[in-house]
Parts: C-alpha cells; sequence; structure tokens
C-alpha cells in the first residue's frame, strides 16, 4: 500500500493504523498547496480533490476519504486489531469515523486552521465546539477508547485533537477528552507517528 499524506494532516491517522497493526506500507509526501507529490506527481491527477488521504491498495485500485481509507485499512488489519469487523459494533465504527469527519474535522476545527477562513467562519466553528466536545466526553470519561478497544477512529480522533490541542481549545467542560488525548500519544504507534510527522511539519516549514 501506498499513503499520500501531508504532515500532521488528517491522514496521520492512517500512519498511526499502519504501525498499530504493523502493516506494511510506503509514505508518498504531499504538498497539496503545490498539489504535487515528492515523487513529482502532479497530485490533481490523483485525487481531483487534492486532499489527503490517498491510498493506493496493493492492487492499484485508489482510495480517497477517510470515511473509506480507514475502515479499509481496518479490515486489511483483519482480527479485530484496528476495529471491529461484523456486527452492530461495525456500524459504532463507522458512526465515529463519520462524527470525527464531518463534525470535528470539518465543522469545528478547519476553519480556525485556514489562513482563508474569514472571522464568520471561524466564530461559526467555535459555536459548534461545545455541544460536539460534549459527546466525546460522555463517551471517553470511564472508557480508555471509543469503542471496546483500539480502533481506527481512535486514530482518526488523535490525529484531529492534536490540531484542537494547537489550537489551544478549551476543554474545562470535557476534561475527558484531554486526558484521552494524553493516554493515547502514550502508545508507540501514535508517539512514533507524531515524532515523524511534526518532524516533517517544522521540515516543509522552514522551506516555506
Ligand atoms: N473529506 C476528506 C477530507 C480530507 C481533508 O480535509 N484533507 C486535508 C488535510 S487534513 C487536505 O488535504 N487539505 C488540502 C486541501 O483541501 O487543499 C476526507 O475525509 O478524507
Amino acid at each position: 500500500m501506498d499513503l499520500y499524506f501531508a504532515p500532521l494532516a488528517c491522514s496521520m491517522a492512517t500512519r498511526i493504523a499502519a504501525y498499530e497493526a504493523e502493516l506494511p506500507i510506503n509514505f508518498i509526501q504531499v504538498d497539496t498547496k503545490a498539489r504535487r507529490a515528492a515523487d513529482g506527481a502532479d497530485f490533481m491527477a490523483i485525487n481531483p480533490m487534492g486532499q489527503v488521504p490517498v491510498l493506493r491498495t496493493d492492487d492499484g485500485t485508489l482510495l480517497t476519504e477517510n470515511g473509506a481509507v480507514l475502515p479499509y485499512v481496518a479490515d486489511r488489519a483483519g482480527r479485530g486489531l484496528l476495529g471491529p469487523q461484523h456486527g452492530a459494533e461495525r456500524f459504532r465504527l463507522h458512526e465515529w469515523i463519520g462524527f470525527i469527519g464531518t463534525e470535528l474535522h470539518k465543522a469545528t476545527f478547519t476553519p480556525p486552521l485556514d489562513p482563508k477562513a474569514g472571522q464568520g467562519a471561524r466564530d461559526y466553528a467555535k459555536s459548534k465546539a461545545a455541544l460536539r466536545l460534549s459527546v466525546l466526553e460522555r463517551r471517553l470519561a470511564g472508557h480508555d477508547f471509543l469503542l471496546d478497544g483500539f480502533s481506527v477512529a481512535d486514530a482518526y480522533l488523535v490525529t484531529v485533537l492534536n490540531w484542537a490541542m494547537f489550537l489551544q481549545q478549551d476543554f474545562s467542560a470535557a476534561p475527558s477528552v484531554p486526558a484521552y488525548f494524553k493516554r493515547l500519544c502514550a502508545r508507540p504507534s501514535v508517539g512514533r507517528a507524531l515524532a515523524e510527522e511534526t518532524k516533517l511539519y517544522l521540515e516543509e516549514q522552514a522551506k516555506k
């Protein structure tokens, strides 16, 4: 598998998942502003949205969208290593990935990180945070993970919460969320992915 990624972007969830399950994977860095991959490829020809993650599977299929990439990787790992594969809990996994992708990633944390977003967009995003964090708080107070064990949904959530930390999000009404983040960062897969991508991010910033 090849993962097209940008440092500390949402594609880091797939890196964490691959490390967690020890899946063989190649990483191809993308400059999403220049829309070019490190191997020289025109990234718009790979994903017409110009967004990471893109996963090339071993048979050459290109998969985009976290909602497809993360369950694919979970199924590749098998044995429930990255989440339930069958039954009602499988739908819970999709429920959390959908929640993280739409309600947290896009609605809450993208506008404050996007230099092109105006103050109106930022204020709108800020007004969304409390309710969404309360949903996380309800689950994470008393549970170590979003589901019974670690899953690709946790890989995605810790990736998005890393942005919240950078944004100095107010977690006073949801104290279990930063505690969860700290716990997850202590996992070798998460710690390794964060260290590697932070280094790449800083190198990228230094070039600009
Ligand atoms: N709906 C997409 C969103 C992916 C996304 O927002 N990727 C961001 C990085 S976190 C990106 O590549 N942004 C560059 C751009 O939009 O030009 C998914 O779930 O995979």
